[in-house]
This record gives C-alpha cells, structure tokens and sequence, in this order.
C-alpha cells in the first residue's frame, strides 16, 4: 500500500529480474546424507524404467500400437522425485514417459496391460495410456496439457480439508506452464496452502517447438514466485539434486506450509512420440542432442554409486539383468492376457 505523504509522489518499482539466491552443497556430504537403500532404489528404477521403454519400443516395432512418449534422456527426475514420497502420498503424472509409475512402485506387467488394453491391466483396459491406480495414490494421467495442476491444487484443498498429512507430487512439461490451468491452479494452490509439490520437468521443447520460440521467461520459477510459491531450479539429470530438493518440498508441505514448484532441467533424447520424425536432425541439432547425451542421469549416477562404495560394477550388471528379465515377463504377461469383453467395458458404468 502507498501511502502518499503531502507534496509527495511515491511509486514502487517492481523489475521482473529475480533475485536468486544460490546454494552449493557438497556432492558427497549430499550424497552420505541420504539412506543407501533409497540410493539404490533410485538408481534399479532408473535402470527399471530404461528398460521398460525399450521394451515398449520393441513391441511397437512388432506391430502393437502403444501411444509412446519416451522416456529416454528424462529418467531421474519422476524416479528420484516419487523416492521422496511415502506410499500413501499422492502423485497425478503427465504425458512424458513412465518413469512416474516406476517410482511410485506400479507393477511394469499391470502397466503394460493396461497399455495393451487388456483385462489385467490397472484399468482392465479401459484406460489406455491415460491410467490410474488408486491403491498406489497415481490419480490419473490426462491428455490435456496442464490439466492436472489445478485438480492437484484441489487433491491438497481435500488432504488439508481431511487433516491429513499427505502429499500430492503433481508433474507437468514445460508446456503446460503457458496455459490458463497453470496459473488458476497455481493461484488456488498457493491461496489454500495445498501440499502439493508442482514438478515441472524443463526439456526444452513442446513438441517441435523450443523454448524460447514459444516461452517469454527464461525462468519458470518466476512464475511459481509470483503466486507466492518457493521455486526451485535444479539439474534433472542429477538424481541426487532432484531427490535432496522433492524432500525438502515434501517436507515444506507436510508442515502445512503449502505448495513448492521444482523446475527440473532435462533433455529427451528421442523424438516427442513415436512418429515424430523431424526432432534428430531436424527441428534439433545432432550436436545438441550429443550434448544431452553426454550428460545421462543413468551414467551420472553409475559414477556417484562406484565412487562412494554404494554399489560396484557387478552389482549393476545384476540389476540391468533382472531389468531385463522382468520387462521379457512382464510383455509376455501382457500379450498373453485376455481383452476385456463386452461386459467388462459396461462394468463399472453404472451403479448395481
Ligand atoms: C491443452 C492441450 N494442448 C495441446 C495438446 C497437444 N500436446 C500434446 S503433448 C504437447 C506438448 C507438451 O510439451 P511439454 O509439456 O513441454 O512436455 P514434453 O512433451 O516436452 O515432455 C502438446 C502441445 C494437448 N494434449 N493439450
Ligand atoms: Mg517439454
């Protein structure tokens, strides 16, 4: 408020340059502080969830029509950010990949009936891509942009309604940041202290477009600061940064101190879906995919594990092996499942 004093103008001044405030942590001061087994859990989900979208990759190739956003290059944010959860939080996934339902611990056979549309699948194949799984708190994947984030605003509204101490880990692309959603939900999210921590991973593209042809920030965060809501920018390929700042969030939001956003820099290194043909070379230089490449969260954190004595070099063959096997069961699983019949489809539409 201006109080104007006689003979006086005052006007406040507001630049949208944003004070940042940086902090540099010991890598392995960072890295001793966090539970082994949750090291490892991170880094086998990782590995879980490559493998998991090479296999999707392989069955689309023999002909099976699965709509893939693959998760290659983007591994470590939705896997080290679900490792911050408990199991009864909640967390609502976006388009990109399947990293989310690997971390949030979904079952990779369910998951690949589900996306075969079959009967055993989370949804007895009736959700396709789009899937839920209550049990396991994953409130549904929406095709529609940003739609998710100002529903996670009113899944907080309801943990603080009921007096609970859960939280909700909503995801979202960068894209979804330039819509209406974000910011009614935002808004809301932040007038209702919801706990709920918005976790945008920043790959730098919406399809074929950039970042810079279609964004007019250079931060995302100063969205989230506007709505009075705490933003983080981290490396998203760097697990162990994505998992420190999720708990700090989490546990910011189990205090009742409302919602985070987290803006997680990555990179997918495929194209947007299966069919997109012109991102390698296309509307992306070879030389910046290269780039990316170099900086894999899966080979980042490999060095991590070896050189703190977390794990060695056969206990990770091991892992990949038992990655292997278990997507090769889970796809024989899924093909040898029956479809629902036309019974099943009406189940579930009517009250009995
Ligand atoms: C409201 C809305 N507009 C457009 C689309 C079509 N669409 C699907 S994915 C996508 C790009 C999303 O980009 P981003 O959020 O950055 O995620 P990324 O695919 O890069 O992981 C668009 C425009 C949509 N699904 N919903
Ligand atoms: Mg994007």
């Amino acid at each position: 408020m201006i109080t104007i004093a006689h003979g006086e103008i005052e006007i406040e001044v507001y630049t949208p340059s944003l004070k940042l405030e940086k902090q540099v942590f010991n890598r392995g001061n960072l890295i001793k502080s966090i539970d082994k087994v949750i090291l490892i859990k991170i880094y086998r989900n990782m590995i879980r969830t490559r493998c998991f979208d090479e296999k999707i990759k392989e069955l689309i190739s023999e002909g099976f029509h699965i709509n893939e956003h693959s998760t290659l290059g983007q591994e470590a944010g939705p896997v080290a950010a679900c490792a911050a959860l408990n199991d009864d939080d909640y967390m609502m996934p976006y388009h990109r990949g399947w990293a989310w339902g690997i971390g949030k611990g979904l079952d990779p056979k369910y998951m690949l009936a589900e996306l075969l549309g079959k009967k055993t699948g989370y949804m007895h194949g009736r959700g396709g891509v789009h899937f839920a799984c209550m049990e396991k708190g994953v409130l549904g994947k929406s095709g529609v942009v940003g739609a998710n984030i100002p529903i996670a605003a009113g899944v907080g509204l309801a943990i603080n309604r009921f007096n609970k101490k859960n939280v909700c880990l909503s995801f979202m692309g960068n894209a979804a940041c330039n819509t209406g959603s974000f910011h009614e939900g935002l808004n809301l999210a932040a007038l209702w202290k919801s706990p709920v921590i918005y976790f945008c991973e920043n790959n730098f593209y919406q399809i074929s477009c950039s970042y810079e042809e279609t964004t007019a920030c250079e931060n995302l965060i100063n969205r989230a600061i506007s709505y009075d809501i705490p933003g983080y920018l981290i490396d998203g390929n760097d697990a162990i940064a994505v998992y420190y700042v999720t708990k700090k969030c989490v546990e910011y939001a189990r205090e009742g101190k409302g919602p985070s956003f987290i803006e997680s820099h990555t990179y997918r290194i495929d194209g947007h879906f299966q069919k997109d043909f012109h991102s390698n070379g296309g509307y992306r230089s070879l030389e910046e995919i290269e780039k990316w490449k170099k900086k894999d969260p899966i080979e980042l954190m490999e060095k991590d594990l070896l050189e703190f004595e977390i794990l060695d070099k056969n206990d990770m063959k091991q892992i990949l092996f038992d990655a292997k096997a278990e997507m090769d069961n889970a796809a024989k699983f899924a093909i040898e499942s029956p479809y629902p019949s036309k019974e099943d489809f009406v189940s579930g539409v009517f009250a009995d």
